[in-house]
């Protein structure tokens, strides 16, 4: 079915994302703090270009997302996607920074929050991710990302592997029942805990699906009935997650760095990543790297699945 949304003038979309929407065809989002901040470079970019051949391997058209000299932009061309992954200017936007990236002129990857917003503008209901930035695991200083509040207020899918291990994932799955966020599970009954393979005690989802088109019908009946944005969450494929006895002591010690060099804010995510990668010689690098693609395919399917499309 063909869609008769505007795209407003302020935002670039590329020929092919415009194409694909206004057709109704299957289009996913992808975000780009993953790029620019998340991952190290050149696994930043294989990752990115991965996720879009991913896409592309199930029939849908994917559209990365960013804030390019103050545009923001759906469906970064091979050379955009490049630059971000290469530039040391890149800025970290949630959603209270889309205004200033625009206004200041600013190239800024786009987290979680400000992809949504940016997708739901270009009229693309799917996106997929790694992992949900949510409540950080100390009282002090109090950290409860942008991500949790969008999903509140803006209508899109969001495929991921749970939210990122290094928050307090209780608190977390408890905010998103209170702002009446679906969490799905994708052929699980437990909350992905991103590339930690397990939780204990397992952390409770609030519907299961077992079936791409299971999904598309439970976020469009969400969404017809007032709803707005939808987690569906996905384990890390198995050969390469991370124990999590292992992962709790590599996080003692990079929230113990993090502490003593004073990192706060939205720096916070981008350092314990990155320490992360090399406390654990890389194995959560693997394994964040997998699980981005495998949630890029499993997007891909399900905007594919007729009732998202419609
Ligand atoms: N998933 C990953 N790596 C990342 C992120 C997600 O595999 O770096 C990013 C997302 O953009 C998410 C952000 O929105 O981390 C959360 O940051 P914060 O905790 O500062 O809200
Ligand atoms: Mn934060």
């Amino acid at each position: 079915m063909h869609q008769t949304q505007t795209i407003p003038e302020w935002l670039a979309v590329s020929d092919e994302v415009r194409a694909a929407v206004a057709a109704g065809g299957p289009v996913v989002a992808l975000e780009s703090t993953l790029i620019a901040h998340g991952l190290p470079y050149p696994v930043n970019l294989e990752t990115a270009r991965a996720a879009e051949r991913a896409c592309r391997a199930v029939g849908a058209t994917p559209a990365t997302i960013a804030v390019l000299g103050g545009r923001p932009t759906v469906g970064l061309s091979g050379a955009q996607l490049e630059a971000l992954a290469t530039l040391p200017c890149v800025r970290k936007a949630g959603r209270r920074d889309l205004g200033a990236a625009v206004a200041l002129g600013h190239h800024a990857a786009t987290t979680v929050s400000a992809t949504m917003a940016l997708a739901h503008a270009a009229g693309v209901r799917v996106f997929a991710t790694g992992g949900l930035g949510g409540a950080h695991r100390e009282a002090e200083p109090f950290d409860i990302s942008a991500d949790l509040t969008e999903l509140a207020r803006t209508p899109v899918l969001v495929v991921c592997s749970g939210a990122k291990s290094i928050l307090h994932l209780p608190r977390t799955i408890e905010i998103l029942e209170t702002l009446g966020v679906p969490v799905v599970g994708y052929r699980t009954d437990a909350f992905p805990a991103f590339y930690v393979g397990d939780h204990a005690p397992p952390l409770p989802v609030s519907a299961r699906v077992d079936s791409p088109g299971e999904a598309a019908d439970l976020f469009a009946a969400h969404v017809r009935m007032g709803g707005a944005g939808a987690v569906l969450a996905q384990p890390c494929p198995a050969d390469v997650a991370v124990p999590a006895e292992e992962f709790d002591r590599w996080l003692t010690e990079a929230s113990r760095e993090a502490g003593a060099a004073g990192v706060t804010g939205a720096k916070v995510t981008p350092f314990l990543l990155s320490r992360l990668a090399a406390l654990s010689g890389g194995r959560t690098l693997a394994a964040n790297q997998a699980l981005i693609v495998a949630n890029a395919r499993l997007a891909a399917e399900v905007a594919a699945a007729r009732s998202v499309a419609q």
